[in-house]
């Protein structure tokens, strides 16, 4: 059965009927707001959720929470996990929006963060094999750069990473570049255009999370950020890149696949944003649990199927060059 986002009645992404799942109430430190964590399956089988947990100060730092259903029954780490470190000032004013990525070659996870330093927010990388002790590798893109994940293998020998720099004028776009050793990056190159005009993902488009490898390429969902006189509204849609050179847009959604609409998703700190930095996958290889942050104060959680969210976007894409819009 052809899947029409048309119909109300159908959604790709259903959230969960205990949303928000977590809270900064339920945290064993007194906090501002909890929201866009980064989030793996460890080898227990247990969810680990790296949340951004913004205190009273406006910082924000990292925590570790982990589940066996993913849902509830939550294990917060009692302290911070991942606080900003003197030897790493761009740090300075806090470390947000995490993604995780297992690299089965090296046998340890790579979490890509936002360093905010005094000169804007940076891309920085941290690996870990256990998130309880963290390498940093340090800053890999400088400000402004945000929402970036590497992806799980080399291709040709080299490391490839996600991300979306703003440049100065004009519309900020996805990126990738890739590295030899992790710390040095080259050849960047656009390979998600923002649109212009009314389109909801005109102006900004960045990473959710990290690329979902399919066989019919790396599944992203990405946020378009709307900016209407009432501010702005971050939404979420679907492109597929090719599986051998991820550069390469094969199908992109011309239509947004979920926005914000129930209250903890339009009311909160920053109200009408849903903000995925994270998922993991069922057992049955095909149910994507989809860990979002709402409204930058609280975490929620949409599941779907991967094999209906491809559908939907074999039938509805549009043209991928935002230029042809
Ligand atoms: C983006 C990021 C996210 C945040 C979103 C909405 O630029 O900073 O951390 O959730 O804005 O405020």
């Amino acid at each position: 059965m052809p899947v029409q986002l048309q119909d109300p009645r159908v959604r790709l992404l259903r959230r969960h009927e205990h949303n928000p799942i977590l809270t900064a109430q339920q945290w064993p430190y007194f906090v501002n707001t909890v929201f866009n964590a980064g989030a793996t399956r460890l080898p227990s089988g247990e969810t680990l959720l790296l949340c951004r947990v913004e205190d009273c100060s406006g910082r924000s730092h990292l925590c570790g929470v982990r589940s066996r259903n993913g849902v509830d029954g939550w294990q917060i780490d009692p302290q911070p996990t991942m606080l900003p470190v003197e030897a790493h000032p761009e740090e300075i004013w806090g470390v947000e929006d995490p993604r995780i990525t297992w690299l089965p070659d090296r046998g340890e996870f790579a979490v890509t963060y936002t360093a905010y330093s005094s000169d804007g927010p940076g891309v920085s990388l941290a690996l870990t094999k256990d998130f309880k002790q963290f390498r940093r590798i340090g800053s890999i893109m400088p400000p402004e750069d945000k929402d970036a994940a590497l992806l799980p293998r080399q291709f040709d020998g080299r490391w490839m990473l996600i991300h979306r720099p703003v440049p100065a004028s004009g519309e900020a776009h996805i990126w990738a570049s890739y590295s030899p050793d992790l710390r040095h990056w080259g050849d960047h190159k656009v390979i998600l255009r923002a649109k212009r005009g009314p389109w909801w993902d005109a102006r900004k488009v960045g990473l959710g999370p990290p690329f979902i490898e399919t066989k019919e390429g790396w599944l992203a969902l990405y946020h378009g950020v709307r900016n209407t006189p009432a501010g702005c509204l971050y939404r979420l849609g679907l492109a597929l890149f090719d599986l051998e050179d991820p550069t390469r847009c094969i199908l992109r959604g011309p239509k947004w696949i979920m926005a914000p609409e129930t209250d903890y998703e339009r009311t909160g700190d920053v109200g009408d944003v849903v903000f995925p930095c994270g998922y993991t996958i069922g057992d049955d290889e095909d149910t994507l649990n989809l860990y979002y942050g709402a409204a930058d104060t609280s975490i929620a959680l949409a599941t779907g199927s991967i094999r209906d969210l491809l559908s939907w976007l074999k039938e509805n894409s549009g043209p991928t060059d935002a230029n042809t819009y």
